[in-house]
């Protein structure tokens, strides 16, 4: 028996909302059922935002802001609704403060570019921190590289969380002009104090960006509480369609940013001598929009709003806790990051004698996937000093019997590759 509950605020809801991912009820093979516990790489979709975006282009696509015809200004509308939806859904003050890009690595390149070459100046330092993304450290580093400026890390503790004591002292060289982190990691979970983070860096005189592609989809995001100068998130974790993201970044700032792709849609007047540029939101989004894929995100959004974030977090939580619980007690198995009260509902381990890829193929074999690798975190594994990792990761949908599943088949995994390991 297990000292952790198998209850959660969604425990009688599951099977109904189960039942709205089509793809939840697929076997891999006949008589093996799908266990999906990699939704931090992308999550499933229910049918209201696949039903969403396929009416958008059965009853009214069109391109925006171009055409008077009805469809065209129907695919705008539908288009500015979605806009509308985000501003809400991350507490944003107002609607020019939503960009849509492709996803979280566009909208961060976007500030990147953008912000970065007008403002950064040789010797400027860029903090980011050692549990980043590569979405939140290549661009940087690009854009560092043209202008002679300096990337910086804020180091982690050996249980994954940042270490806020070097911190302060990053800002003290008075260098500093942007602090970007990501408010959960990818591979430990950790939920970072963000809010403490940018008070900081607002009073360095520095600038905040917040990659928030790992908590939009499971925590309630306020860009104020947040204190976030920008925000990056990718709606494919979060419900929605492949191809949809949002930037925010406080108006202020965007209205004096300088735009980062030219073409269609983004300016005020072109002639052979030169450009005038639109202004928000318009002058960051060139050319034709994935006004499909805005549709389906307000959709996701609405059903995100429909079972409620609050519930979806504990559900998580009770799913990871448990699961937690069950893998360390399987001989050899190393976890990474903090326990389960500071972490959102994934979890990163490595069995000893086991490659994570040859774990993975064998859960894949019975139905379970998962990822294997680095995650998009080599400078991460390479603190932890291994090349890589086999992670978990929950979302609403998920149940107990698969953790369950995901522990038994784990075990089995060491007892075949590494029947001795302690
Ligand atoms: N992480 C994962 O399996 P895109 O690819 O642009 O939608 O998201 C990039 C990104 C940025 N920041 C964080 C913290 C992320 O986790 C990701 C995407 C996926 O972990 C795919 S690599």
């Amino acid at each position: 028996m297990t000292a952790v509950t198998r209850v959660s605020a969604l425990s009688d809801k599951l099977a109904a909302l189960r039942a709205d991912f089509p793809i939840l009820s697929r076997e891999i093979r006949p008589g093996v059922p799908l266990v999906y516990l990699d939704s931090a790489a992308t999550s499933q979709k229910p049918s209201m935002v696949i039903d969403a975006e396929s009416e958008y282009y059965r009853q009214f696509n069109a391109n925006v802001h171009r055409g008077v015809h009805t469809f065209s200004e129907q695919a705008t509308s539908a288009y500015e609704g979605a806009r509308r939806k985000v501003r809400d859904f991350i507490g944003a003050a107002h609607v020019n403060e939503v960009i849509f890009t492709r996803n979280a690595t566009e909208a961060i390149n976007l500030v990147a570019y953008a912000w970065g070459l007008a403002n950064l100046h040789e010797g400027d330092e860029i903090v980011l921190t050692e549990m980043e993304h590569h979405a939140n450290i290549v661009p940087w580093q690009i854009v560092a590289g043209m202008k002679g400026a300096k990337v910086r890390f804020i180091p982690i503790t050996p249980e994954g969380r940042l270490d806020l004591e070097t911190y302060p002292r990053l800002l003290e060289s008075g260098r500093v002009r942007m602090v970007a982190l990501g408010h959960i990691s990818n591979v430990l979970g950790t939920i970072n104090p963000v809010s403490q983070i940018t008070a900081a860096a607002r009073a360095a005189g520095a600038l905040t960006l917040i990659d928030a592609a790992q908590s939009a989809p499971h925590v309630q995001l306020d860009v104020k509480s947040l204190g976030a100068d920008f925000l990056a998130l990718s709606g494919h974790k979060m419900l929605a369609p492949t191809g949809i993201g949002v930037l925010y970044g406080k108006r202020a700032l965007l209205e004096v940013m300088p735009p980062f792709l030219g073409g269609g849609s983004m300016i005020d007047r072109v002639t052979m001598e030169g450009t005038t540029f639109a202004g928000l939101p318009q002058r960051f989004e060139a050319g034709t929009p994935n006004v499909g894929g805005a549709v389906g995100l307000s959709a996701a959004l609405d059903y995100l709003h429909g079972v409620g974030l609050e519930s979806i977090q504990n559900h998580e939580h009770a799913l990871i806790a448990y699961a937690m619980e069950k893998l360390a007690a399987i001989p050899g198995l190393v976890m990474y990051g903090p326990p389960p009260a500071e972490r959102t509902g994934l979890v990163s381990f490595t069995v000893k004698g086991v490659h994570p890829h040859d774990l993975a193929a064998m859960l894949d074999n019975e139905g379970i996937a998962v990822r294997a690798g680095h995650h998009c975190a080599m400078p991460l594994h390479d603190k932890y000093g291994v090349p890589a990792s086999v992670r978990a990761s929950f979302y609403l949908y998920n149940t107990f019997e698969e953790v369950d599943k995901l522990v038994e088949t784990v075990d089995k995994a060491r007892l075949f590759f590494a029947p001795r390991a302690k």
